[in-house]
């Protein structure tokens, strides 16, 4: 039985179709019952790879920041939403699929809008990472929003392959903007990833790596197969329906990826980084961005890399990972 008490559904983990809740793809436990104890939320952290918080953000907030994206996005022109239905919903129009949302990653007027920012860096979250750390934290200015159309989802990987260059005291916050199920696509982590003796191998390579440094040419994932990495290297993937509000912690160095969006629905959330504020912070997400936006991950471009790049299975073969 999944968490709302129906049975399991089929959903899709990158590549593979997995029944959820199953053996492949079971339910995420909340660390709620923590908070106020930061050594025991270290400690979880270290243990599982994640914590999931349930209420992070308050839900009436979250829900009147996703409204003032998808408006945002009916602003941008073009046919996004379908005809006939409240634009309110964010049913995507049939011909909606790569290329048709925007990419509003790194720092404009919507990342850093009122009701965006209201959720992302409001008390609770800070209050929450500045007990967590025992010190004051700031969070990145570049914010990843997403808005992914259907049959996208992020492929497993870790983040310290993108964002190794500051403080390793570093930990991701994945907020979704409204209620989600792993059939619109939710965050799911291989719990274990971050410590099972299975994945040394893979952090002394791949983790190691500064894609950007390297000239990747992809995304930076090191597989679109969740099972490559459970058979390989061991641990277990988790997932759960996430209502508005709920956020899941993670550091740089647990395996995640995501469900794929197989509803006509919008998906937006957005990964948020939080560290120690007198800490080094990787200049490229903090103040004033040179480059526009990092072309590794979701919206990754291929045909963009410049000719001398590495690709990832060249990597895997280097590593023995084959
Ligand atoms: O939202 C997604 O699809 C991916 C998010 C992610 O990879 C992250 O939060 O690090």
């Amino acid at each position: 039985m999944s968490e709302s008490g129906q049975s399991p559904t089929r959903v899709r983990l990158g590549t593979r179709e997995v029944d959820y809740p199953s053996d492949y793809l079971q339910p995420l436990q909340d660390s709620n019952h923590l908070i106020g104890d930061s050594e025991a939320l270290w400690r979880e952290l270290d243990d599982k790879g994640y914590l999931l918080i349930r209420g992070m953000h308050n839900h009436e907030e979250v829900l009147a920041a996703r409204l003032y994206v998808l408006e945002r996005m009916v602003g941008e022109g073009g046919r996004k939403f379908v005809k006939g239905r409240p634009w309110q919903e964010g049913v995507l129009d049939a011909r909606c699929g790569h290329g048709c949302l925007p990419n509003w990653q790194g720092k404009n007027d919507v990342t850093h809008s009122e009701p965006i920012i209201k959720v992302l860096e409001g008390p609770r979250p800070f209050k929450f990472f500045n007990d967590l750390f025992g010190e004051q934290t700031r969070s990145f200015d570049y914010k990843w929003l997403r808005a992914v159309h259907r049959q996208a989802f992020t492929g497993a990987h870790v983040d310290n392959v993108y964002m190794a260059r500051g403080t390793s005291r570093l930990l991701t916050m994945w907020t979704p903007f409204g209620d989600v199920d792993p059939n619109i696509g939710c965050l799911a982590v291989c719990e274990g990833s971050n410590k099972l003796p299975g994945f040394e191998k893979l952090h002394k390579t791949y983790s190691e790596v500064d894609v950007e440094a390297v000239n990747l040419n992809g995304s930076g994932w090191f597989t679109t197969d969740p099972f490559e990495i459970t058979e390989r290297f061991g641990g277990q993937w988790k997932t759960t329906e996430y209502r508005a509000g709920d956020v899941l912690i993670f550091g740089m160095r647990t395996v995640h990826m995501s469900t794929a969006n197989q509803t006509d629905l919008v998906r937006v959330s957005c990964d948020t980084r939080w560290q120690p504020a007198g800490e080094p912070s990787d200049p490229r997400y903090v103040g004033e961005f040179k480059k526009p936006a990092q072309s590794f991950g979701l919206y990754a471009k291929d045909d963009k890399a410049p000719p001398s790049a590495v690709t990832m299975e060249e990597l895997k073969a280097k590593w023995g990972f084959q």
